[in-house]
């Protein structure tokens, strides 16, 4: 059994958190540390704690997450202009919190997707 992060604690309303959107498979919140004038957290209610511990069973709540995405870039009024979606993977991925999570940050120019560097 996967240990519970505070992801699951904003899921249930139990700490305070800017969320956004909710429904019975996901919820959306905003990122504490914002890198980004929209940055948004999208999250499978249920905990899953990485992309490598995804079942098949769990592709509605993951689809679920491109959609909600689509919805929040909208609302936010960065649709047009564009923004990303960021999913990490364990250390080199640079994931933090072990419950699965989609960023999605927009609002101004991202530059390239990662930042250059000599290393492949
Ligand atoms: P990652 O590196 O992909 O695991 O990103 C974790 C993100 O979660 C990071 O951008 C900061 C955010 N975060 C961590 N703790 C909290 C919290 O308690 N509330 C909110 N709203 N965001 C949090």
């Amino acid at each position: 059994m996967a240990e519970e992060t505070i992801f699951s604690k904003i899921i249930r309303r139990e700490i305070n958190a800017d969320i956004v959107y909710q429904d019975d498979l996901v919820t959306a919140f905003r990122d504490i540390n914002p890198q980004a004038p929209t940055h948004v957290l999208i999250v499978p209610n249920k905990l899953i704690p990485t992309i490598n511990d995804v079942t098949k069973e769990d592709e509605p709540a993951l689809g679920r997450l491109i959609t909600v995405a689509a919805k929040i870039a909208a609302e936010e009024g960065i649709a047009e202009d564009g923004y990303r979606l960021i999913i990490n993977c364990n250390r080199d991925g640079g994931q933090e919190v072990y419950h699965i999570h989609m960023h999605l940050i927009g609002g101004r120019p991202l530059g390239r997707m990662l930042a250059s560097s000599s290393q492949i």
